[in-house]
């Protein structure tokens, strides 16, 4: 059901961190072969070792298109139900819905407008009404009623929520004028802060350099480890333009409070050396007009930061890179009681995003 005239906030609703536990986690299966290679082959097989991996430690559920819906089911993956679901890609972080909780055994949902990250002014790809949908169909699948922002467009990567009244996000993104163009900054904040139950809103002021599919969300760059504590996608290197966009966030970071008061730590995982995309990958990709093109030596957004938090583990996408190691061993320093799973991650990367941006959690009301 369809909750109008409130807001989560006023109904006693917030957003949970992704470390608290879960039900389940929600993946939508790839197909469209004007963002993923040879239409998806490879990516599939990455998704499903994402899928067959988190379904170690919760439930999944798969969300395909009808075309697609035997291919997924006869892969017959434990802990993994297969649902027919429509949708135009496959980034549910981001089209999904975001869940929201009350502390007294309750959830609902938020359902924001979906644009494909900018809509006619620079979004990825036209159309997006089944993308538009998705948030609905798992609130149907989950039994939840939901809030539909219908003039409001948010996608899920852009927010991180500590779960305690702080919420992470990015100028860059959420001041892009594809999304809510109309709106002030402070009017953007006040949304947030009503649709996901929280008091203060930090906003780093970019993402990682060439993320221009998302215009920099916040979960490539930054994630919560705890209340008061980060991780920041990081750039040694004076002369690579991360470096000035990690260091800003850092500053930014270090000048700031939560909405506790709580000073806030900052831990750095270096991002990996520069990763481009190859002439083989590129004419794998499908050219439609009005999709974002795949070009030869493009780099890509890549980072450790986009890792999924999940019941037991850290879905971790790795590089074949000489930094690979040290953000292994960072993360399992930080979560000592989860199990750091790395998964060779390039397809995805390819797709324009990582783990995080393929998954969405539904937490444990
Ligand atoms: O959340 C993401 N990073 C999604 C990226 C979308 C890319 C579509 N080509």
């Amino acid at each position: 059901m369809r909750i109008d005239n409130h807001t989560p906030k006023q109904d006693g609703f917030y957003m949970p961190s992704e470390l608290s536990e879960h039900r389940c986690t929600y993946i939508l299966w790839p197909e469209r072969g004007d963002n993923w290679r040879h239409n998806a082959e490879k990516a599939e097989h990455v998704f499903t070792e994402v899928a067959r991996t988190i379904a170690k430690y919760e439930p999944v559920v798969l969300c395909v298109s009808p075309r697609e819906y035997p291919v997924a089911l006869n892969l017959n993956l434990p802990n993994v139900q297969v649902v027919e679901m429509t949708s135009n890609d496959s980034w549910i972080r981001d089209c999904g819905a975001t869940f929201v909780i009350n502390g007294r055994g309750n959830m609902r949902a938020v359902d924001w407008s979906f644009n494909a990250w900018g809509g006619l002014v620079n979004g990825l790809y036209f159309p997006w009404d089944q993308d538009d949908l998705v948030a609905a169909k798992m609130c149907a699948i989950e039994a939840v009623n939901r809030y539909r922002l219908s003039d409001f467009v948010l996608e899920g990567g852009s927010i991180h929520s500590d779960g305690e009244g702080t919420i992470l996000t990015t100028e860059e993104c959420l001041l892009d004028p594809g999304r809510n163009p109309d709106m002030t900054k402070e009017e953007i904040e006040e949304k947030l802060k009503e649709y996901l139950g929280a008091e203060k809103v930090l906003w780093l002021p970019k993402g990682i350099y060439m993320d221009e599919d998302t215009n920099g969300h916040v979960d490539n760059i930054c994630q919560f480890v705890a209340p008061g504590k980060v991780v920041l996608a990081w750039e040694d290197n004076e002369e690579d333009p991360q470096y000035e966009r990690s260091k800003a966030a850092l500053d930014y970071l270090e000048s700031e409070t939560d909405a506790k008061g709580r000073k806030i730590e900052v831990v750095k995982i270096h991002v990996p050396n520069p990763i481009l995309i190859t002439k083989e990958e590129s004419s794998g990709v499908d050219i439609v007009e009005g999709t974002f093109p795949r070009n030869e030596g493009d780099r890509l957004p890549a980072s450790y930061v986009n890792y999924y938090n999940c019941n037991g583990a850290i879905i971790l996408p790795v590089f074949n890179d000489p930094h690979d190691e040290e953000a292994i061993k960072t993360l399992q320093e930080l979560f000592p009681n989860k199990k750091v799973e790395p998964i060779y991650a390039r397809e995805i990367l390819l797709g324009g995003g990582n783990i995080h941006c393929i998954t969405q959690q539904v937490p444990k009301p």
